[in-house]
C-alpha cells in the first residue's frame, strides 16, 4: 500500500476528526496515513452499506422482547427499525445485554446504537449521545398480595430490617435501591425478567421492582393471584429512555432524530408505541437536555 507521508497539519486539514483520532493516537508531528479521505466513511454510511445495525437489546417486554420465533420486537426496538429503515439501514440484529452491559458495549463497538428503553439520565449522558426521549414510564414494585410489608418507596426498602428488592443488574431500580440507603446485601440482581418473579414467588425476595409496563406485563404472564403491583413508587420520577449513541457518532444520532421528529410529528410513532402500553404524549412533553440535566 502506498505509504502517504502528512504532516499533523495536513492531516487535520484534510480529514477533520478522523485525523484527530489518528494524531491523537501519539505519532508525534508527522504519521504515515494509509488512507485518505475516501476511506473515512462514517458509521451510517457502514450500516448502509451492510444492510442492518447492531443494537443492544434487554428482553423485557413491552421496551423490547424476542419473540418465540426469535423475532424481535417491543416498543423501543419498533421506533428504532421504523427510523432506521427510513435512513436507507433495513435491518436490525440484537444482542440481549445486562443493562449495566450495554453502555461499555456499545464504546467498545459490539453494538451501533443501544434501543433497550435505556432511560435518559445525568451518568448516562457523560459517557453516551441519547436521541430525543420515545418511550417514558413510572416506576413499580411488584410485591406479595396485599403488599403485606407496605413497601411503597425505595426509602421503605431501607428502613424495614431485612426486606430484599431484585432488579436488573445495572439498571435504574438497582440504583434507586442503593442510593436509597437498601445494604447490598439486600439488593439482588435479576439475571432475566421471569426470574425476578420466581424470586418473589419463592419468598427469596420480597419487592420485584421495574418500570410499571413490565411488571404489568409480567403479572399477566405469571397468573398469580398472589402476587400485584404496586405503582407510582413514591419519591421515583417518570422515565423516558432514548436510542444511545457513541459520543463519536453525532452525526449518525441527529440524522436519526431528525426522522424521530418527523415520525412523532406525522402520528407514525404514536402508531408505533401505543399498541404496547406507552404514551404517545409523553415524551414529546420532555427532551433530551431537560433529561441529562436532571430536571
Ligand atoms: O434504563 C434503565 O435503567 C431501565 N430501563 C428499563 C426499560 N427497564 C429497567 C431498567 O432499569
Amino acid at each position: 500500500m502506498k505509504e502517504i507521508r502528512l504532516t499533523r497539519r495536513e492531516i487535520f486539514r484534510q480529514a477533520g476528526l478522523a485525523a484527530v483520532a489518528l494524531a491523537g493516537a501519539g505519532l508525534g508531528n508527522s504519521v504515515s496515513a494509509a488512507w485518505s479521505p475516501a476511506f473515512a466513511q462514517t458509521t451510517l454510511d457502514r450500516l448502509r452499506q451492510q444492510g442492518f445495525a447492531r443494537i443492544a437489546i434487554a428482553n423485557e417486554p413491552p421496551w423490547t422482547e424476542v419473540k418465540p420465533d426469535g423475532k424481535v420486537s417491543g416498543a423501543a426496538v419498533e421506533v428504532a427499525r421504523a427510523v432506521l429503515a427510513k435512513m436507507g439501514v433495513p435491518e436490525v440484529v440484537a444482542t440481549i445485554s445486562e443493562y449495566g452491559a450495554m453502555i461499555p458495549g456499545l464504546q467498545a463497538g459490539r453494538f451501533d446504537l443501544v434501543t433497550a428503553g435505556l432511560f435518559i439520565k445525568p451518568d448516562r449522558c457523560a459517557a453516551v449521545i441519547f436521541s430525543q426521549p420515545d418511550v417514558c414510564d413510572v416506576e413499580g414494585f411488584m410485591v406479595k398480595k396485599g403488599n403485606p410489608l407496605n413497601l411503597q418507596s425505595y426509602k421503605d426498602i431501607a428502613n424495614h430490617p431485612t426486606a430484599r428488592v431484585t432488579a436488573p443488574g445495572g439498571g435504574t431500580e438497582e440504583r434507586l435501591a442503593l442510593e436509597a440507603g437498601v445494604p447490598r446485601a439486600r439488593v439482588i440482581v435479576t439475571p432475566d425478567a421471569p426470574s425476578g418473579v420466581k424470586m418473589l414467588q419463592d419468598g427469596r425476595v420480597e419487592v420485584y421492582a421495574l418500570p410499571l409496563l413490565s411488571l404489568n406485563d409480567l403479572l399477566e404472564k405469571a397468573g398469580d393471584p398472589n402476587l400485584e403491583v404496586f405503582a407510582p413508587v413514591k419519591d421515583t420520577p417518570i422515565y423516558c429512555a432514548g436510542a444511545a449513541f457513541r459520543k463519536a457518532d453525532v452525526a449518525f444520532r441527529d440524522a436519526y432524530d431528525k426522522v424521530l421528529a418527523e415520525m412523532k410529528k406525522s402520528g407514525e410513532f404514536r402508531e408505533i408505541v401505543e399498541p404496547f402500553g406507552f404514551s404517545g404524549e409523553a415524551p414529546l412533553l420532555t427532551s433530551r437536555e431537560k433529561l441529562c440535566a436532571g430536571s
